[in-house]
């Protein structure tokens, strides 16, 4: 009897998760292996550590139909999916540098179990070389167990789902195949075929690698475009708001939209792989990176200028969410203002509909209220995310406070 798995997915986060639950889903026999014993038990129960609109919903049908159970170590499959974070670390010169390790443990993790003509597929966002890395991390696991193992096949499937819509991306979105040989590349397209709905593309892994870069690199650039025109319109008194809608009414022109920086876990993160890969060539790429790092500081300078001459000024910090309508504050530029402006001194209201306690930045610094609360006792009201539930607030309630629109939901309106 064949006891191995159809698919073993390492990590168990915001990629691996939903991924191994869709696969459970379609029928394959799926082992989710996270090393935290934590969020092992709590799939097992059927439960979720994290928040995605209906992943809750989609792991308990995973782990009632019995195809989805989690574990702490991997067992045999004759698929590896490794969706471990793959963060950067900064250097004392400031410069960033890839922080691999969650992938090689992972990768050297599954020596012990791996089979003759079994598919390692990386689907982390990494640097470009990372999937031949993998192989040469196993190999080196597999000789110092004294294993020969014939016909591994290896490839980098990167994803691309949008937090807040991740359930219908994962089936509706375009895929990469990049095998480091044409079989792996076949292979994996076969695989995701079975939950993927749109084109699967097969390349090299090298290419797949720098291809999920580049997506977040070109985002970046554009989101530092809009960043920018919005310290220049600020110098020359003119709304970008406005200015933006304009130029857009040209066919060939999409002007992103300017906020108080860019947050989450991918857009800040990947353009520094491609700059740390070629210091020299990234120019324009490592630019909008700073300028985009530089946001928050700006909108930190409104806020001390337009509360000159208040005394006890306080602050209404409306979101600490990195994007609207989520509650994720990983490496949220609002986050970052909101901690900023309270060790600066001022008191800050805290208001973010989707959190029920204040992040740990925040503890001890700043009170979390509701929306009404922080509209009536704060002097000045700087609106950090675009939540549907700030869109809805009376133009009214405004009138007569200091209000910093860094968003354009208010001042466009
Ligand atoms: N932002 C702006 N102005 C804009 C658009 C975004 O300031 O016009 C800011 C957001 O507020 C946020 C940040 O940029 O702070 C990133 O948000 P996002 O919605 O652009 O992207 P993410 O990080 O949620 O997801 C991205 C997506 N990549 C692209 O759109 C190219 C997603 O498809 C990827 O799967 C994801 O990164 C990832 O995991 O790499």
């Amino acid at each position: 009897m064949n006891k191995s798995h159809d698919v073993a997915v390492l990590g168990l986060g915001y990629i691996g998760l939903p991924t191994a639950s869709i696969f459970a889903t379609k029928g394959k026999r799926v082992l989710g292996v996270d090393v935290v014993p934590a969020v092992v038990e709590t799939i097992n129960q059927g439960s979720i550590h994290i928040h995605e609109p209906d992943l809750d919903v989609l792991v308990r049908a995973a782990v009632q139909s019995g195809n989805l159970r989690a574990a702490i170590k991997p067992e045999p499959a004759e698929v590896f999916i490794v969706a471990v974070p793959t963060p950067f670390q900064v250097k004392a010169d400031g410069s960033r540098v890839p922080d691999l390790s969650f992938v090689e443990s992972a990768a050297r993790s599954i020596a012990t179990v791996v089979q003759p003509g079994n598919l390692v597929i990386l689907e982390s966002t990494s640097p470009v070389g990372t999937t031949e890395k993998i192989k040469a991390w196993l190999e080196d696991e597999l000789a110092k167990l004294g294993r020969k193992v014939d016909g591994l096949l290896y490839a980098h499937c990167p994803e691309r789902i949008l937090p807040g819509q991740m359930l219908k991306e994962l089936v509706s979105n375009d895929r990469i195949a990049g095998g480091l040989t044409p079989e792996a590349s076949r292979k994996a397209k076969e695989l995701y075929r079975c939950f993927c709905s749109a084109d699967i593309v097969e390349t090299d892994a090298r290419t797949a690698e720098m291809a999920k870069l580049t997506e977040n690199a070109f985002r970046d650039v554009n989101i530092a475009f809009a960043n920018e025109l919005s310290l220049v319109c600020d110098k020359l008194g003119i709304k970008v708001w406005e200015l933006i809608k304009l130029a857009n009414r040209h066919p060939r022109v999409k002007i992103l939209q300017p906020g108080p920086g860019v947050g989450g876990h991918c857009i800040a993160v990947d353009p520094w792989f491609i700059v740390d890969s070629a210091p020299k060539e990234a120019r324009l790429m490592r630019t909008a990176r700073e300028v985009n790092d530089g946001k928050p500081d700006w909108v930190i300078g409104k806020v001390r200028a337009a509360s000159a001459g208040l005394k006890d000024p306080s602050v209404a910090c409306l979101g600490l969410a990195f994007k609207a309508n989520i509650d994720d504050l990983r490496e949220s530029p609002s986050l970052e203002i909101a901690t900023h402006l309270a060790d600066e001194g001022f008191k800050v209201w805290a208001v973010e509909p989707h959190v029920c306690e204040l992040p740990k930045a925040l503890q001890g610094k700043a009170e979390l209220v509701g929306l009404e609360e922080a509209l009536v006792k704060a002097d000045i009201l700087l609106l950090l995310v675009d939540h549907d539930a700030f869109k809805r607030i009376p133009p009214s309630t405004l009138m007569g406070k200091i209000t910093i629109d860094t968003r354009g939901i208010w001042n466009s309106q």
